[in-house]
């Protein structure tokens, strides 16, 4: 029955504990662990949703709107009714290795789209809401399924190298920080032929920012988010990581020529198109 402190209680236990999720959680762990080890998630930095409405059917899913609700600041009308397993607000990178359950919770969005519910392991204990970037990640989550894509996950981490990059004004436009970054491994090409996004500085936490970024992700799986970040999609958290960690090697091989003097080369437009050759239009498109 609705409210009733043990109903929730065997309900959270399904949902926390489904078997299908096992391998989710695994990964989140394994994530986070890496995130902390390369000093991506100082403090409470980073956060991550995962669109888990897939692993449920109908019946299980309408049992979550008997869960405490929040209104959302926007209405996303897209996601009606879809679960998200996120980190906890104020939570560690460090601690969800040692126990993801017990620093994320899975927010139900309910008929409207304008609200959600919270569910998070122990309803008896403290309500740990989801994370302050709630805006950013339900935009995005709500422009995949537009766009149909395949990715589920959205991730958010402090990448030093990419945030460095971000602090030199000559790479702060778009076109600018992918040639660079393109041109310093071939790998960052073929694996991201779209490049990345770039959002001039704004203030995290707010829907401004939930909409810059989503005008980046039009384009691109990655978007950088000035002087503070980046946010990456992906079809599972390993993938979103995946495409940051690219990046991240790029710009770390600039900062490794520049730490010793040297103005790196890059790869030349010749060396670009002919990795690339195999995807038409892209050249005239992005190159300076
Ligand atoms: O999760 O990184 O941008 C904390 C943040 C906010
Ligand atoms: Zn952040």
């Amino acid at each position: 029955m609705i409210g009733n402190i043990d109903n929730l209680l065997n309900l959270s236990n399904d949902i926390f504990h489904k078997k299908e999720l096992k391998p989710v959680f695994a990964q989140i762990s394994c994530i986070a662990q890496y995130l902390w080890d390369r000093g991506w998630a100082e403090r409470n930095a980073g956060n991550f949703s995962i669109n888990v409405t897939g692993y449920f059917n109908d019946k299980e899913l309408d049992r979550l709107s008997a869960y405490p609700f929040f209104p959302l600041s926007r209405t996303y009308p897209d996601l009606a009714n879809s679960l998200f397993l996120v980190s906890g607000t104020g939570t560690r990178m460090r601690e969800m290795a040692k126990n993801a359950t017990e620093n994320v919770c899975f927010i139900y969005i309910g008929d409207s789209g304008s609200a959600y519910h919270i569910i998070v392991e122990n309803p008896a204990g403290e309500l740990a809401g989801p994370t302050s970037e709630l805006p950013t990640h339900l935009s995005i989550q709500q422009q995949l399924l537009q766009k149909k894509a395949s990715e589920k996950v959205v991730l958010h981490a402090h990448v030093t190298e990419l945030i460095a990059l971000t602090q030199l004004m000559p790479y702060t436009s778009e076109v600018a920080v992918n040639s660079l970054l393109w041109g310093m491994h071939p790998e960052t090409l073929l694996f991201l032929p779209d490049g990345v996004g770039f959002i001039p500085f704004t203030l995290p936490g707010t829907d401004h920012i939930a909409m810059a970024t989503l005008k980046g992700f039009e384009r691109h799986k990655v978007v950088l988010w000035e002087k503070h970040g980046c946010m990456a999609v992906g079809n599972s958290i390993s993938e979103a990581f995946d495409n940051i960690d690219i990046l991240a090697k790029s710009a770390k091989i600039y900062f490794l020529c520049k730490s010793i003097g040297i103005e790196p080369e890059g790869l030349s437009n010749v060396q670009l198109k002919a990795i690339h050759d195999t995807l038409p239009g892209w050249f005239d498109k992005f190159m300076i």
